[in-house]
């Protein structure tokens, strides 16, 4: 049986409402676009390859993943790319027939745009910006100019652009400081009866940030503030006990009923006040009368369950639990794909879901007759240059359970192989088995690794088990598939992003380290399973 963890996200449907957030795990700076009927949302994707995932949906709420912007090295070199560096924040555009994306690679040449037909690819190369700064925009003017517009280092800068080239046509202006928050980013401008509308954020992508809005009756301004700024924030005293943080980086969309909606991003606090999903896209509805500003469901926040009208609710086939590791019908027989512009990892028959760190060979992740080889390297986890042998899945729930089945029969001496919770180079919890029949555990917390291995009696192939909760990650193994034992348990704050800082959000992956490069692994299946549906 085929199955493809990509298929969808699973929400909870109400005869009115929906639940936030409306794409879970790591999924930060939305951008959106409509086409008709057919809405196509974009979002960051940091040292993380491939880039800029894309999201398809027809009702707002529901989306699946339909690949990603960025496939091969040539439009995403990643080298010695980190977690807080790579590509930023992504606007998507349809104009003319065609879908435009704007993003930053903040570990290459900065700004550039791709385009497309079909956004489920395959996008173009690079067209590279000269112009420093992040978060770009693309707007055309009813007159067909079209204005790129980003944050520079204190405010909103804009410029015309030809966006088939990336060519500026016009000296760079500073339009608006923002309202006087901290990091004015973000931008996105709109036109609507008549006025021209900057959207911004401030405040910065942790605890204290929102949005802002200004208006002007002419592009490039001058710009003036909405008189209820912040339009959408939860650093405010009725939201200080929400669930939800961080509430920013916001992007609208006119559906095809006329409503106004907004994307926009936060995170889900536990253990105490952090988060480590790393920032979440949720949908708010937008008020937006003629000639007047726009209001963000009513009261300037949002909520998990979200009691409002929707567009008619169309579900998704809940996402398996469990990846057999079959072949996608899809997904190319040879495992190193190649198109003229470089190898994919399309070609591994692993599906969109799972994510890959900087610039991945891959040669070295094969699905071929129910098992996930893994060729291992010397770099572990800790590696902070080259690629280690890894693939995650974005973990998109405070409580969890994934397991995997892993031998290590074409192991060599000093091999590892297992599965991790992954926040960083410097955080992270793994749980192995080892080529001399050990299981272990190690934490790594910054300069500090903790290392425990165990003998067990049958070696080399092992059940493995993260159970993920509030306030700590534990980890299991078993021999049999039946029983499993507990060896490891730490808290889930020393890997927060409060901590580790960075933009990301924890990864579960699987991976294997072969200090000679010749070893490998065999995954028999990855499950992952929510198991306590309160948040
Ligand atoms: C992004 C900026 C932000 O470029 O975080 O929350 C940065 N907003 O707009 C990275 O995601």
């Amino acid at each position: 049986m085929t199955i493809c963890m990509a298929a969808a996200f699973s929400c909870a449907v109400f005869a009115q409402g929906y639940t936030n957030p409306i794409i879970k795990g790591m999924n930060p700076d939305p951008s959106i676009c409509r086409v008709g009927e057919d809405y196509y949302l974009v979002t960051s994707s940091f040292h993380y390859f491939p880039g800029v995932p894309v999201y398809h949906s027809r009702d707002l709420v529901n989306w699946e993943q339909i690949g990603h912007v960025l496939e091969r090295e040539s439009q995403l070199p990643l080298p010695e790319a980190r977690s807080w560096s790579g590509i930023y924040a992504p606007t998507i555009r349809h104009h003319d027939g065609k879908f435009y994306m704007i993003t930053t690679n903040c570990s290459s040449k900065g700004n550039f745009i791709v385009t497309a037909i079909d956004p489920a690819g395959d996008w173009s190369e690079p067209m590279w910006i000269d112009m420093p700064g992040i978060d770009p925009d693309l707007f055309w003017d009813e007159d067909g100019t079209c204005w790129y517009t980003g944050a520079g280092n204190d405010g909103i800068v804009q410029c015309k652009i030809n966006p088939d080239t990336g060519e500026l046509l016009s000296e760079p202006e500073m339009i608006w400081y923002g309202t006087g928050g901290r990091y004015p980013e973000a931008p996105h401008i709109y036109k609507k009866d008549g006025w021209y509308y900057l959207l911004i954020s401030e405040g910065g992508t942790e605890f204290g940030h929102g949005v802002t809005i200004a208006r002007s009756r002419f592009v490039d301004g001058p710009y003036t503030p909405a008189p209820h700024n912040p339009i959408l924030t939860h650093f405010k005293q009725a939201t200080q006990g929400s669930h939800i943080q961080g509430t920013g980086h916001a992007d609208f969309v006119q559906a095809h009923d006329g409503s106004w909606w907004t994307v926009c991003l936060g995170f889900r606090i536990q253990g105490g006040q952090h988060h480590l999903m790393g920032r979440e896209t949720f949908l708010a509805p937008v008020r937006w009368d003629e000639g007047a500003w726009p209001v963000i469901n009513s009261t300037g926040d949002i909520a998990l369950e979200m009691n409002v009208p929707t567009l008619p609710l169309q579900p998704l086939q809940p996402r398996p639990e469990r990846n057999e590791f079959d072949r996608n019908a899809s997904a190319s027989t040879d495992p190193a794909v190649s198109s003229s512009a470089g190898p994919t990892m399309s070609g591994t028959g692993l599906g969109a879901e799972w994510s890959w760190i900087r610039n991945p060979e891959p040669s070295r992740y094969v699905v071929q007759e129910g098992v996930l080889r893994l060729y291992g390297t010397a770099a572990d986890l800790n590696e902070t240059v080259t690629s280690p042998t890894f693939v995650g899945f974005r973990q998109q729930d405070i409580d969890f359970t994934a397991e995997t089945y892993v031998t290590l029969d074409g192991a060599r001496s000093g091999d590892k192989a297992g599965m991790t919770v992954f926040m960083d180079s410097g955080a992270h919890y793994d749980v192995y088995v080892t080529a001399e029949g050990k299981v272990g555990i190690l934490y790594a917390m910054g300069a500090h690794n903790h290392r425990e291995e165990f003998k067990v009696g049958k070696g080399r192939r092992v059940w493995l088990r993260i159970t993920g909760e509030s306030d700590f990650y534990k980890l299991w193994y078993s021999t049999d598939g039946k029983e499993f034992k507990q060896i490891g348990m730490n808290h889930t704050r020393y890997m927060s992003s409060e901590t580790v800082g960075g933009f990301t959000g924890v990864m579960v992956g699987l991976w294997a380290q072969s200090p000679s490069g010749k070893g490998y692994a065999d995954f028999d299946y990855f499950e992952y399973r929510h198991w306590h549906p309160t948040l």
